[in-house]
């Protein structure tokens, strides 16, 4: 079977009027830059690019080796787009302005290389994109980023996994893409995904239960009761500790990823990063039909205050997301 190449898919989506020619640069130059970290990646012990950097990221977590080298590399490419004003990322404390680039459309946010932890044991990692509109108000500062992800107009990643794949959203719905070792390009191998609204499968980490609050108690032991339970019907767990990877099942197969926010630090709202995870992997998930809430509101259209700030995450088939948005509007509003 032919697959068109990312290349030529852009083109085509630039002659529907669906995405601009800058945009669809931008997205290629992402796309360019992941097939270099999948390189990388794929050394493996061979590259001396496994471990630890000796450094701590803004979210005071350990960097690897590899978080620090694809950061370093999609900084580099953006730069040279000619299109980025400024560029944010989970492994720099403060945004990064394009010199001179002041007036460029774009801001990109990433997670260059999400689920680091598992690098040194060959389990799927990825890298998260958000593409926000510059809002034209000034220099590029941390401020211009804090905008709701409704207004993504760009949002994708790559999971680097047994096949380097890629999946991106612009708004007109979900297309994913397997890298082709040979050529070296992505090739579009599945066309509008779509997430079933019913599934049996559901992602958490359990080890947390004993932290959660009520809502989520009373969900996951409801899908725990199984058949005997009130869903009437059984249900399989998986938890991969790489959202990249938990989400890619989600968008492939249908199915739940939740993180939610428990009592472990009351102040803070859940270990995931809206603005450059939360909010890219809710509008996949809404443009592939399923629904991303924390507690009882809707990812995307969370105003955010700072560019680390994080938030539960419930995402996928939309009944069983409707059904635990319903436990926690019920309860008490310390958990909405
Ligand atoms: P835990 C990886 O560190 C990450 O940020 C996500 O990719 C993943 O879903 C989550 O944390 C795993 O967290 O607490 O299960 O190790």
């Amino acid at each position: 079977m032919n697959h068109a190449t990312l290349q030529t898919f852009l083109a085509q989506s630039v002659e529907k009027g669906q995405l601009t020619a800058p945009l669809s640069a931008l997205l290629q130059s992402l796309a360019n830059t992941s097939t270099l970290i999948a390189d990388t990646i794929h050394q493996g012990a061979l590259g001396g690019v496994l471990g630890s950097a000796g450094t701590e990221n803004v979210q005071g977590e350990t960097q690897k080796k590899l978080d620090i080298i694809a950061n370093d590399m999609l900084l580099e490419a953006l730069l040279t787009t000619g299109v980025v004003a400024g560029m944010a990322s989970e492994e720099m404390n403060d945004c990064c302005p394009v010199q001179n680039g002041e007036h460029h459309p774009y801001l990109v946010l990433f997670d260059p290389l999400d689920g680091s932890s598992n690098i040194d044991v060959n389990v799927s990692i990825g890298t998260i994109f958000s593409v926000l509109p510059n809002p034209g108000t000034g220099p590029i500062a941390n401020a211009s980023f804090l905008q709701a992800g409704t207004q993504q107009l760009a949002a994708g990643y790559v999971v680097y996994g047994p096949q380097t794949s890629l999946v991106l959203t612009f708004g007109y719905g979900v297309d994913a893409f397997t890298l082709d070792r040979k050529s070296g390009h992505f090739l579009h191998t599945s066309a509008q995904i779509r997430i079933p609204e019913h599934t049996h499968e559901f992602a958490i980490n359990m080890s947390n239960q004993r932290h959660w609050h009520e809502p989520v108690q009373r969900y996951i032991a409801e899908l725990l009761a199984g058949k005997t339970g009130p869903r009437e019907k059984n249900f399989n767990m998986r938890w991969i500790a790489s959202m990249v990877a938990d989400v890619h099942r989600v968008l492939t197969r249908g199915g739940t990823f939740m993180y939610p926010q428990d009592t472990r630090n009351p102040e803070q709202a859940g270990k995931l990063r809206l603005m450059y995870e939360a909010n890219p992997m809710s509008l996949l998930v809404e443009q592939a039909g399923g629904k991303a809430y924390a507690a009882s509101v809707r990812i995307l259209e969370i105003a955010p205050t700072d560019l680390h700030q994080r938030c539960p995450v419930m995402l996928g088939s939309s009944e069983e997301i409707d059904i635990v948005v319903e436990y926690h509007q019920l309860s008490s509003p310390a958990c909405l």
